[in-house]
């Protein structure tokens, strides 16, 4: 369904519509509503789950982690033969996102004491998965949608063809990388990093949930087969950053398991905002297009239980995510508690 204020390009022979980009967090997350949201939800969660609250500027932690990530992005994979390969992962992967999970990865790394450097390459190659997965989901096989991301999905712009080659050497270059250009981190650290990202790739993670996904679809599914969906599809590359982050930044055994359960919380939450910004977004403000899910007649948390009962159930999981935080220094974990705010509210 496309909004009236979309303008008309053209791409190659191929007539495309283009829509303004889904805003990356920071611009979003002052937004008045979305600001009185956030200020209820903290004064919530500091009565219920006792995380102190603490001065935190989320919009230029954002900015500045974005930045960071794009840069390493950009130099990961240089323009070379064959162009239009490179060209086409490089245009799905720089072309904005929230950079959610690369930022998930980061503060995971940063507040069990690591480096962040520690963690570059993995939070990289977290939005070279997660890229790669919407080239992906978008092709006419799949959800089969033209826009991403506020432009022209990949096999739109360079044929289903490319698009397929792309996503696969995108994703085969994630695992290499984080092989190749992580320094300073014991191996076995890197090792177990890498068995994570195969997990949250394979038959345990995104290719069950969107197999589970494709199959249900036109069917009446019920609560238990929608949540092994959004397990799997959208929250084990969230759970992955997350539990990532903090073993490059040299979590314990301990630790890393608190900090997957606080991800697999906001991992469903986000994909339960995600059924309810479909149906109440429009296309210029997600960046793809909206009502999809109707469209295709998807089994979604908002059809099965309404919306008002979804959002109960996505504050219900940031409050638990959120819980998981309890016990570490509140100004350290800051970040993680602004990102799963900023997931249960998000308005993109
Ligand atoms: C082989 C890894 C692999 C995948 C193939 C296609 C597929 C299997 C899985 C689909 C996974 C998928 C697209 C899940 C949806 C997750 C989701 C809610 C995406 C939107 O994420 P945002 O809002 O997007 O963070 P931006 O553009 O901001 O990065």
């Amino acid at each position: 369904m496309l909004s009236s204020r979309q303008s008309r390009t053209l791409t190659g022979n191929v007539a495309v519509t283009s829509v303004k980009p889904c805003k990356p967090a920071h611009v979003r997350v002052s937004s008045s509503r979305l600001g009185r949201r956030l200020l209820a939800g903290a004064v919530l969660e500091t009565q219920q789950v006792r995380v102190q609250p603490v001065e935190f500027n989320f919009e230029s932690y954002m900015k500045e982690r974005a930045s960071i990530v794009n840069a390493a992005l950009d130099e990961s994979m240089p323009v070379k033969y064959p162009e239009i390969l490179l060209d086409s992962m490089r245009y799905s992967l720089l072309a904005g996102g929230k950079r959610v999970r690369p930022a998930l990865c980061l503060a995971a790394c940063d507040l069990v004491g690591g480096d962040i450097q520690a963690a570059l390459p993995t939070a990289c190659a977290m939005e070279m998965i997660h890229t790669m997965s919407l080239i992906h989901d978008d092709l006419p096989a799949m959800d089969n949608d033209d826009f991403r991301r506020g432009r022209p999905t990949n096999h739109k712009v360079y044929g289903d063809d490319i698009a397929i080659l792309s996503g696969d050497a995108m994703l085969s270059y994630s695992f290499e990388y984080v092989a190749r250009a992580t320094t300073g981190v014991p191996a076995e650290r890197i090792v177990r990093v890498i068995c994570e990202m195969g997990k949250a790739v394979g038959f345990n993670g995104l290719v069950a949930g969107q197999v589970v996904d494709i199959k249900s679809e036109n069917k009446e599914v019920g609560l238990d087969v929608l949540q092994f969906i959004h397990v799997h599809k959208t929250a084990a590359l969230l759970e992955c950053s997350v539990v990532c982050g903090a073993i490059m930044g040299g979590a314990s055994d301990e630790t890393v398991e608190k900090l997957r359960k606080y991800a697999i919380n906001i991992g469903l939450a986000f994909q339960v905002i995600d059924d309810i910004l479909d149906v109440t977004q429009t296309t210029e403000v997600l960046g793809k297009t909206a009502a999809k899910d109707l469209a295709v007649n998807k089994t979604t948390y908002p059809k099965l239980l309404g919306i008002e009962k979804s959002r109960d159930i996505a504050d219900n999981l940031i409050k638990e995510a959120i819980q998981q935080l309890d016990g570490f220094e509140a100004a350290k974990a800051a970040p993680l508690v602004a990102l799963a705010k900023f997931i249960g509210y998000r308005q993109c």
